[in-house]
C-alpha cells in the first residue's frame, strides 16, 4: 500500500514538472492564450513601434493581422475557427456584431485612459456608454486630388465634378459598397443608408456612367499610386489623403458638403478572444495620450483623443480638412446598421458595378 502511494506521488509531482515545464515552452514561444494576442485591424492602421512597445511592457506578443473592410472583418468573425481578441469595427457593423452577440462586454475599470477620449466620440448611439467598444481613430470620405494632374482651369468641389469627361481614367475609388454606393446615393441628393431599391438602382447606373474615368478599384495601395502620380484623383478616407499630403503638399483633399460619410473606428473585444486580460491592457494602452500621439503620427488620421492633441504637430491638429468642425461635420451622415438584406443588396450592386467595369 505505502509503496502504491509512494509509485502514485512520484506520478503525480513529474507530471506537474512536466505541466509547468510545458506550459513555460508554450510561453515562450507564444502559443499560450495569456502571453499572446492576436489583434485584427484596418491595413496601414498602426504603428508598429507601438506595437513593440506594448510588447517590451507588458510580455505579451502580439499576432497581428488586417482587413480591408468591415464586411470582410465581420465574416470572419461570424464563421468562427478564429482567436482574435481585439477587433476594429467602424460603427454600424458594432451595432450588428452587438445584434449578433459577437461582443464581450467591456470591464472600464480596467481602461482608466477612456478618460483622454473626448465627450463627443463618447456614448454614441452605436453604443451607448461604451459597453462594447472605445474609440480608436474617426474620418471622412471625401476626394483626394493632385491640382497639377488636372486638366486646366478644373476645380474639384463635389461629387459631380468626378463625371467630368476630362477626368478619363484618372480617378481610384476605394474598395468598399458602403463608401462607393453611398458616394452615388449622395451624388443624387439621397442619404447614404438608402434602402429604396429604385434610388439604389438608379445609383447603379449613375455609378455605370463614372466607368470611363475609373483607372483602379483599390485598397491601401491607392496612397502609393497618388504619390507615384499615378492618378490625379482619388475617392478615399481622409486619414490616406493626410497621408499622402505629407508626401506631396501640393495634393489636396475635400468632403463635398452635399453629403458624405463621417465614420468612427473602434476597439472592440470579440467573443472569438482568448486573452480579455490583455485585450483591456492593449486597448488601454492605445489610449494613452502619448501613445496615442505617435501612433496618429504615423497613421495619419484623427484622433479622438483629447490629451494626445497636445503632444501632437499644431499644424497637423489645426488642419481642418481633418479636424472639421462641427459645421461640416453635421452635414455629414454616419453609416446606420440596414440590416443583412440590405446590406447585401448593397453588396450585390457594388459587385455588378465592378463587373460593369470589366
Ligand atoms: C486604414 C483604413 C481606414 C478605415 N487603412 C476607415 N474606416
Amino acid at each position: 500500500m505505502k509503496a502504491l502511494n509512494r509509485s502514485f506521488l512520484i506520478i503525480l509531482v513529474v507530471s506537474v514538472v512536466l505541466l509547468i515545464v510545458i506550459n513555460r515552452l508554450n510561453a515562450a514561444q507564444g502559443f499560450s492564450g495569456d502571453n499572446t494576442l492576436t489583434v485584427y485591424n484596418w491595413g496601414d492602421y498602426i504603428d508598429p513601434d507601438v506595437i513593440q512597445q506594448f510588447e517590451e511592457e507588458t510580455g505579451i506578443t502580439v499576432i497581428y493581422e488586417t482587413f480591408d473592410s468591415n464586411e470582410a472583418m465581420m465574416t470572419k468573425i461570424e464563421q468562427g475557427g478564429t482567436t482574435y481578441d481585439i477587433a476594429v469595427p467602424s460603427e454600424y457593423t458594432i451595432e450588428k456584431m452587438k445584434e449578433e452577440d459577437l461582443l464581450f462586454e467591456l470591464d472600464h475599470d480596467k481602461i482608466p485612459n477612456l478618460q483622454y477620449i473626448d465627450d463627443r466620440f463618447l456614448n454614441l448611439p452605436f453604443d451607448e456608454n461604451n459597453r462594447y467598444s472605445t474609440p480608436y481613430f474617426w474620418g471622412t470620405v471625401g476626394i483626394i486630388f493632385n491640382p497639377e494632374l488636372l486638366p486646366e482651369g478644373m476645380e474639384i468641389t463635389g461629387w459631380h465634378d468626378l463625371w467630368d469627361p476630362r477626368l478619363e481614367n484618372q480617378i481610384l475609388l476605394v474598395d468598399g459598397a458602403r463608401e462607393i454606393i453611398g458616394m452615388g446615393l449622395n451624388t443624387l441628393g439621397y442619404s447614404l443608408n438608402d434602402t429604396n431599391p429604385e434610388h439604389l438602382y438608379e445609383t447603379l447606373d449613375q455609378l455605370e456612367k463614372l466607368t470611363p474615368n475609373i483607372r483602379a478599384i483599390v485598397g491601401d495601395e491607392n496612397k502609393m499610386l497618388m504619390v507615384n502620380n499615378e492618378a490625379a484623383v482619388a475617392v478615399g478616407w481622409s486619414g490616406d489623403a493626410a497621408d499622402i499630403m505629407w508626401e506631396n503638399e501640393a495634393m489636396d483633399y475635400v468632403v463635398p458638403e452635399v453629403g458624405s460619410n463621417l465614420w468612427f473606428d473602434n476597439f472592440v473585444i470579440p467573443k472569438t478572444a482568448k486573452n480579455i486580460e490583455g485585450a483591456h491592457e492593449f486597448i488601454n494602452f492605445m489610449l494613452d495620450p502619448e501613445i496615442s500621439a505617435q501612433n496618429t503620427e504615423y497613421v495619419s488620421y484623427s484622433t479622438p483623443n483629447k490629451e494626445a492633441l497636445k503632444y501632437m504637430p499644431e499644424e497637423m491638429v489645426n488642419d481642418e480638412r481633418f479636424y472639421p468642425d462641427a459645421a461640416l461635420t453635421d452635414k455629414l451622415e454616419v453609416y446606420e446598421n440596414l440590416g443583412k438584406e440590405n446590406l447585401a443588396f448593397y453588396n450585390e450592386l457594388f459587385l455588378q458595378f465592378k463587373m460593369y467595369r470589366k
